[in-house]
């Protein structure tokens, strides 16, 4: 899952091809969540018309987010699935208007190959797929459009994935898992530069294949294609919190430093891209571990860059 790196180009910075946009991923970038679910585990039912949909999608942009995801289905664990008709119903109308005005990349989170493709017609750039294009039909979708595309490992589905996850090797079998489905989407037509992978923190992994994951981020950074990450508010963070001896349980919305600290060493260890909910914070703490990251690629090219003042 390694890929030769013996000889010293220097490496390219990745660019993600998003439905004939590009976006830059030289520095990290933020991916702010919008749900428009009534039942998401820290933000369902908060948007539950398209004009309150719109004004967060709105702030978000404004608050620098580079991507923004509008998802329609819960994947919550144990969540109940959507009819395609519902997940249509309530993504398409925010899709349409978020991009007509934004000039973030508007991605919809989805696995349904028919939201699939109603969704570029209607200007998204970007699907974020949870389960990683494996829904019959949706990499023909992918392959007949331009949009970007997410692939996300989960073991099992949202209704039972934590029930019993179970790995010999998690950041082995992540790993081989999103090789597979590169190796998929390349088959089907999709081009390189659309995509991007992401292990899928909390999604079929207990709290030591989380960590397993995330001390293995630069592994999975050289699968090739960028990496994703997603650890926004999620019960890992209250988890963590926990064991390194915090008093109190940490409630979803208690969760923002613990957010901030892990996206940020997943950033150091190579996310090019960070899903949150949070964004401001989460674009303040990316753009410094992102500065620090290049800084460890290419030593002092942050101190050379600042202008002195402390
Ligand atoms: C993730 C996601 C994630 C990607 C969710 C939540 C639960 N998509 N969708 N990565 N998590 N790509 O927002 O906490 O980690 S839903």
């Amino acid at each position: 899952m390694t890929k030769d790196t013996s000889q010293s180009e220097p490496p390219v910075p990745p660019v993600l091809h998003c439905a004939g946009r590009l976006l830059s991923l030289e520095r990290p970038v933020v991916m702010g969540i919008l749900n428009v679910t009534p039942d998401s585990f820290s933000d369902g039912g908060r948007y539950p018309t398209v004009d309150l949909a719109l004004a967060r999608a709105e702030q978000m942009a404004a608050e620098g987010a580079a991507i923004i995801d509008i998802g329609g289905e819960s994947t919550r664990p144990g969540a109940a699935p959507v009819s395609t008709e519902e997940e249509l119903r309530r993504v398409l109308p925010v899709v349409e208007r978020a991009a007509a005005r934004l000039s973030a990349i508007v991605c919809v989170d989805t696995s349904n190959p028919e939201l699939m493709r109603r969704a570029e017609a209607s200007g998204a750039a970007m699907i974020n797929d949870v389960r990683a294009a494996r829904r019959p039909g949706a990499l023909e979708a992918l392959a007949d459009g331009r949009m970007a595309l997410c692939l996300m490992h989960m073991q099992g589905d949202p209704a039972s994935m934590q029930l019993e996850p179970h790995y010999r090797d998690a950041l082995q079998e992540v790993g081989e898992f999103l090789g597979a489905r590169v190796r998929a989407c390349r088959e089907a037509g999709i081009a390189a530069e659309r995509l991007c992978i992401d292990p899928g923190f909390g999604f079929g992994k207990l709290l030591r294949h989380n960590l397993q994951l995330l001390a293995g981020l630069a592994r999975l950074a050289q699968i090739g294609p960028p990496l994703l990450v997603g650890v926004s508010r999620k019960s890992l963070v209250a988890t963590l919190l926990a064991q390194a001896g915090a008093a109190a349980g940490r409630a979803p919305h208690e969760r923002l430093a613990g957010s901030l600290a892990l996206a940020s060493i997943a950033v150091l260890r190579g996310a090019r891209i960070v899903r949150a909910h949070d964004v401001a914070a989460t674009v303040d703490a990316v753009r410094i571990a992102g500065l620090l990251a290049a800084d460890a690629a290419a030593p002092c090219a942050a101190a050379d860059a600042c202008a002195d003042g402390g």
